[in-house]
């Protein structure tokens, strides 16, 4: 099988800097990961790229700090008024870089990119100043613009996260430079179009391309950058966090999971199948909140097991141009290519493949079949590692006490998600858990109020709310005495 490429010619993504849209000398090649064809071409920022993305950032922080929030909070809804009429073009563009689904790339992709300006427009309008009051004195908490905030996003939902940083981030009067994925620019690039477009203030919002190493670098350690907000691997989140903690940057990391499914007995098992699969493998399992370590109550295990592959194998995998495609292709052949050492790890560890385990008869592209493995040690590689992709492995368990400890032995800590009938399990269980987030009986479902991040290796803050208004300002407290 081989799909259509979609795009005539090649997309020459561009720098936005100060307003202006520019290049730089040396470029890379971007890939449809469906297709291995190339759909554009991208800058490789070097540090003077983005030490000048970082001046018209500075330059424009007067001007955008001092506007009130309702004036900041127009702008976010002129951004999402905006994108909302290029919806479509943000799902296609999303599907082509990725290599995900049309159907989730406009259902999640280009809708939650909309929704995060509008949520943030929203919760500035509501922001009321704090007050504490004593006998001969007042207190009122004024949330101050800190600065330049230096952005670092990943490819697995491009600007979904990047506009999840840049909204509140700009919202509480900060000036932004953003450094997509380099795997992954053109939503940015369709954002940074946007923006010329509507005419927000030039180095509000400065975007640079390139790789992480070089620009993302370059932009952690310029000393101008107060702010930064990463997320990302945790192999690289340490490097961001070596590079910015000693310049005592406020800082951000989103970094990966290892998180535990727990399936009860007394679960409604038609909706848990169907629910356990989806966490474990939606964009292809490249969700830092999948759901890729289950373990199910043993009395149940088999039953369990059989029906979850029986469901998995069903799923429609392919062209994610199709409308009833529900898994595409992973976002690039390397990573193909490290998700399939993990699975022979795996192998040679004694894992047993329940299903998938190989690539599918799809000539081109990234594509891997969605695969169970079980038979594991809960100390293996496979079992404690992120993956990323759409792999995961099961461990039966006999009762809530071992249930836990299984799934807080891992150094990740970000989400879990319990599925019981009985409610009261649910919540203790939930307690009981060493992560930022749970679900019960639901995954992924996202009050955007609520707070989101990890513990341990997950993670450092919390972004969502109130929690993102208090990351992007500095708290200034100022005491008037009567
Ligand atoms: O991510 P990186 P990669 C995990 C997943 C994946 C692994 C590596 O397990 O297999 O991370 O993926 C920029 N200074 N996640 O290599 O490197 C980079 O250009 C500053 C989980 O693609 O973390 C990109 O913009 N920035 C995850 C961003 O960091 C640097 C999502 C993320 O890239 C940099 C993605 C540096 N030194 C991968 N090096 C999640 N938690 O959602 C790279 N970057």
């Amino acid at each position: 099988m081989r799909f259509r490429l979609e795009v005539k010619a090649l997309i020459e993504v561009l720098n936005l800097i100060n307003g202006q849209f520019c290049t730089t000398e040396e470029c890379l090649e971007n890939l449809n990961p469906a297709t291995s064809k190339q759909t554009s071409v991208i800058p490789r920022s070097t540090a003077s790229d983005v030490d000048a993305a970082v001046i018209a950032a500075k330059r424009a922080f007067p001007a955008w700090a001092i506007l009130s929030y309702e004036e900041r909070a127009d702008w976010l809804d002129r951004i999402a008024d905006a994108l909302e009429a290029k919806s479509e073009e943000i799902a296609a563009l999303e599907s082509m870089d990725t290599g995900k689904p049309i159907s989730l790339a406009r259902a999640v992709d280009a809708t939650r990119s909309i929704v995060n300006f509008r949520f943030f427009a929203e919760q500035v309008r509501e922001l009321e100043v704090e007050r504490f009051e004593m006998e001969d004195a007042s207190n009122h908490v004024v949330m101050q613009p800190v600065g330049v905030a230096g952005l670092i996003t990943p490819w697995n939902l491009p600007l979904y996260l990047l506009s999840w940083k840049i909204a509140p981030a700009i919202a509480m009067g900060n000036t932004v430079v953003a450094k997509p994925s380099e795997l992954t620019p053109l939503t940015a690039d369709l954002l940074a179009r946007t923006l010329v477009e509507i005419g927000l203030p030039a180095g509000v919002v400065n975007i640079v391309h390139g790789y992480g190493h070089e620009a993302g670098q370059a932009l952690t350690e310029h000393p101008d950058t107060r702010i930064i907000s990463f997320t990302g691997g945790t192999a690289t989140g340490k490097i961001v966090a070596s590079t910015a903690a000693p310049m005592f940057k406020k800082l951000s990391l989103e970094l990966g999971g290892k998180n535990s499914t727990i399936v009860f007995a007394d679960a409604d098992m038609k909706k848990t199948v169907a629910g356990v699969a989806r966490a474990g493998l939606l964009n292809q399992g490249q969700v830092c909140l999948c759901g890729s370590r289950i373990l199910v109550e043993s009395s149940i295990y088999d039953q369990f097991m059989a029906d979850l592959c029986k469901h998995i194998e069903a799923m429609k995998l392919g062209d994610p141009s199709d409308e009833s495609t529900e898994l595409g292709s992973l976002v690039s052949k390397e990573h193909r290519s490290k998700v399939e050492s993990f699975i022979q790890i795996a192998k040679d560890d004694g894992g047993v493949i329940c299903t998938g385990g190989k690539r599918p008869d799809i000539e081109e592209g990234a594509f891997l079949e969605p695969t169970v493995i079980s038979g594991l040690d809960i100390n293996s590689t496979c079992s404690t590692e992120e993956i990323f992709g759409p792999v995961i492995v099961a461990h039966p368990f006999d009762t809530e006490e071992q249930a836990v400890t299984i799934a807080n032995g891992v150094e990740y800590g970000l989400a879990a998600s319990v599925w019981t009938t009985d409610l009261e399990k649910g919540r203790r269980v939930s307690e009981a858990l060493d992560t930022g987030m749970v679900w019960v009986n639901t995954w992924l479902h996202r009050d955007l109020r609520t707070p989101f991040g990890g513990t341990k290796a997950s993670g450092v803050g919390r972004e969502g709310g109130r929690w993102s208004l208090s990351f992007y300002s500095e708290a200034q407290n100022i005491c008037i005495k009567q």
